[in-house]
C-alpha cells in the first residue's frame, strides 16, 4: 500500500486520560516507533491523586482532579521524548484524546499568558495563575443530580434534551457540570474567559491559544445539537447565562486547531509548521483507533471506564447511552455506553478474592464455568452511571432452570472473580441490545488494559457469540489520535475530507487481528436467559435506591 506522507514523517497522539498521559509515535507508514506514558500517582506524587483524581471524602459524589497536574505531565512526558533524543523536527502533526466531559475554566487575561509562553521555562511555572478554579470536574463526577434534572425540565424533558444534544442529562456532562459551577461558585464562572474540555484544553496549550472544541466531544456536554453540530441556544439557556461566549467556537475533528505554539517550536524544536489537528474524546478516538468502520462491528473498551460502542446512520436518541458524531465519518454517527465501574472494580475484586494477583484472577476465569452456577454479582465501587445505582455490592444466586433467585452475602473466591466479570459483560450485552447495537455483533472489537487478558477475552466471545478481535496495543486512545493526526493532516493537504479507511485498509499494522474465536465457551442462548434476570434484578436495584433516596430526602 503506498501512503501519502513524506518518508521521514511522524505523527504523535496523545491521551489525557482519567489515570495518565500517553504519547504514541507513528511513521509514515502508520507502524507505531515509539511510546511513552506519565502515570500521574507515580510520577506527580506531590499531587496526591489516588486513580489520578480526588474524590470529595463526604461522599456527595464530587470528583475532580487537579488542572495544574495534566499541564506538568505534558512538560515532563515531552522532556522524556527529548531524553530519547526524539526528533522533534519530524513530526509533520500531532492530536490527541482527552477524557470526555472534564472541563477546565480559564480565568480572565490567560489567553494573552498563553499566546506569550517563555520557551526557557516550564508550562507549570507560566500557567499556575490561568484558572479561576483548579480543579477539573471529570467524568467521574456524579454530584450533579440535581441540575440534570432542572436543565431536562426546562427544555421540555428528558427526551427532549436527548432528541437535541444526542443524550439525556448525566451528571459527567460537561453542561450540568458548569450549571452547578454558576450556580455553586458564581465567581468561579464570572472569573472565567473560556471553558475547555480536557481535550480542547490540551490542544490549546499546544497552539498557545483558545483551540475549538470538537464537535463529537461537544455532545458529551448536552450543549450542542447534534444533528446540525452547532450550540443549541435551548440547551445554552436551560445551563448558565452568556454560556456561548465561554464556551468558543466548534470544529470538525479532522481540522487543524492551529500551528504549533513558538514555546515548543524553540523548547524542542518540532518545525514551525507542524499542524495540531483538533483534539477530540478518548473514546471517539477509540473508534478511530479500532479503524471501527461496519454497524455491525462492537467495539468495548476495558479501562478506567468500561465502554461499548458502534457505529450508526440512523440514530435513535433514547433515554440510554449516547450519540456523538462520528470523528472519522461525517456522514455517519457513533453511539456509545458508559460504566463507571470499570478496571478498578476489577482490581479491587482481585485484590480482595485473589491475592492480588492477575494469575490467580485468571486461573479462577479460567476453572469455572460459564453463567458461573447461577452467581450472579453487581459490583459497584462508585456510583454506577449504568444503571444509575449507588456504589455497593450486591449478590444472587439463581436457579437457571426456574429462574428463581436469592441474595447471598458472598461467593466462593473463584465465584466472585466470574461474577465481576461476567457480570460486566452480561450488563453490556443486556444494555447495548436494549439501545439498539447490533446483537451478536459481526465482531467485537476489544480495546483497553483488560483486552490484553485472553481469559477476560473468552468470556466477552461466549457473552457477546462472536469472534473477539484486538488491535497491535491496548491503548487505541492514543493510537487513534496519532492517526486521526495523520488523517488531519492528509485532509488539509488535499483541501478536502479524505476517508480514513484509506490509512487503515486491511493489511495494515494498525488492522484488527482475531484474538479469540467465538468457539470453544459459546453460550449465547444459555446467557440470553440469565441477562433476563439480571435486568430484573437490576430493576429492583434501581427502584431500591431511588426509594432510599426520597426518604433520605424527606428526612432533610
Ligand atoms: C464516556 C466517559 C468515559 C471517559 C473516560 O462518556 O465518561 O469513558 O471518557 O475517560
Amino acid at each position: 500500500m503506498a501512503f501519502p506522507f513524506p518518508d521521514d514523517a511522524l505523527f504523535l497522539g496523545f491521551d489525557s486520560s482519567t489515570q495518565s498521559l500517553k504519547v504514541t509515535v507513528l511513521d509514515s507508514r502508520l507502524v507505531i516507533v515509539t511510546s511513552e506514558i506519565i502515570r500521574f500517582d507515580i510520577d506527580l506524587p506531590h499531587y496526591k491523586t489516588k486513580d489520578g483524581v480526588y474524590r470529595d471524602p463526604s461522599g456527595n459524589g464530587r470528583i475532580v482532579s487537579p488542572t495544574l497536574m495534566w499541564i506538568e505531565a505534558l512538560d515532563l512526558l515531552l522532556d522524556k521524548l527529548k531524553a530519547k533524543n526524539f526528533d522533534f523536527s519530524r513530526v509533520l502533526a500531532i492530536s490527541g484524546s482527552g477524557q470526555q466531559h472534564g472541563s477546565v475554566y480559564w480565568k480572565k487575561g490567560s489567553s494573552a499568558i498563553l499566546s506569550s509562553l517563555n520557551p526557557q521555562h516550564t508550562l507549570l511555572s507560566q500557567l499556575s495563575d490561568a484558572f479561576s478554579t483548579k480543579e477539573s470536574p471529570i467524568w467521574m463526577d456524579s454530584s450533579t443530580t440535581k441540575q440534570c434534572r432542572e436543565i431536562e425540565k426546562a427544555v421540555g424533558g428528558p427526551m427532549v434534551l436527548s432528541k437535541l444534544t444526542g443524550s439525556r442529562a448525566y451528571e459527567r456532562f460537561t453542561g450540568p457540570q458548569i450549571r452547578k459551577m454558576f450556580e455553586s461558585r458564581i465567581n468561579v464562572y464570572k472569573e472565567t474567559e473560556r471553558i475547555s474540555l480536557v481535550s480542547s484544553f490540551m490542544g490549546s496549550l499546544m497552539i498557545g491559544g483558545y483551540a475549538a472544541i470538537d464537535e463529537t466531544d461537544a455532545a458529551g456536554m448536552n450543549l450542542m445539537d447534534y444533528k446540525e453540530r452547532i450550540w443549541s441556544k435551548i440547551a445554552l439557556q436551560a445551563t448558565a447565562p452568556d454560556l456561548e461566549e465561554k464556551l468558543g467556537k466548534l470544529a470538525p475533528a479532522h481540522a487543524v486547531a492551529g500551528q504549533i505554539s513558538p514555546y515548543f517550536v524553540e523548547r524542542f524544536k518540532f518545525k514551525r509548521s507542524c499542524q495540531v489537528i483538533q483534539w477530540s474524546g478518548d473514546n471517539p478516538n477509540s473508534l478511530a483507533g479500532l479503524s471501527l468502520d461496519s454497524p455491525g462491528d462492537l467495539a468495548i473498551s476495558l479501562g478506567t471506564s468500561d465502554t461499548i460502542f458502534g457505529i450508526t446512520n440512523q440514530p435513535e436518541p433514547s433515554l440510554e447511552g449516547n450519540i456523538f458524531p462520528n470523528p472519522i465519518d461525517p456522514a455517519c454517527y457513533m453511539v456509545m455506553l458508559c460504566y463507571k465501574n470499570g478496571s478498578l472494580t476489577r482490581e479491587d475484586i482481585r485484590n480482595q478474592f485473589a491475592g492480588a494477583s492477575w494469575d490467580v484472577f485468571n486461573e479462577y476465569l479460567d476453572n469455572t464455568s460459564p453463567l458461573n452456577d447461577g452467581k450472579l454479582g453487581f459490583y459497584y465501587n462508585e456510583r454506577e452511571i449504568l444503571p444509575p445505582v449507588p456504589a455497593g455490592y450486591h449478590r444472587f444466586l439463581v436457579d437457571v432452570d426456574s429462574g428463581d433467585e436469592r441474595p447471598v452475602e458472598h461467593f466462593d473466591a473463584p465465584g466472585e472473580v466470574r461474577a465481576v466479570v461476567e457480570g460486566q459483560l452480561l450488563s453490556m450485552r443486556a444494555h447495548a441490545e436494549r439501545f439498539g447495537l447490533p446483537v451478536p455483533p459481526r465482531r467485537v472489537v476489544a480495546t483497553g488494559g483488560a483486552s490484553a487478558n485472553d481469559s477476560i477475552l473468552r468470556i466477552v466471545a461466549a457473552v457477546f457469540g462472536c469472534d473477539v478481535y484486538t488491535v497491535q496495543r491496548p491503548d487505541s486512545a492514543s493510537l487513534g489520535a496519532a492517526l486521526r493526526a495523520a488523517h488531519g493532516w492528509l485532509c488539509n493537504k488535499e483541501d478536502t475530507f479524505v476517508p480514513i479507511a484509506k490509512l487503515c485498509a486491511e493489511g495494515s499494522t494498525l488492522a484488527p487481528k482475531l484474538a479469540m474465536p467465538a468457539g470453544g465457551e459459546c453460550k449465547f442462548s444459555a446467557y440470553t436467559q440469565l441477562i433476563k434476570k439480571r435486568m430484573e434484578i437490576e430493576v429492583q436495584l434501581v427502584n431500591k435506591s431511588s426509594l432510599e433516596s426520597s426518604k433520605g430526602r424527606e428526612r432533610m
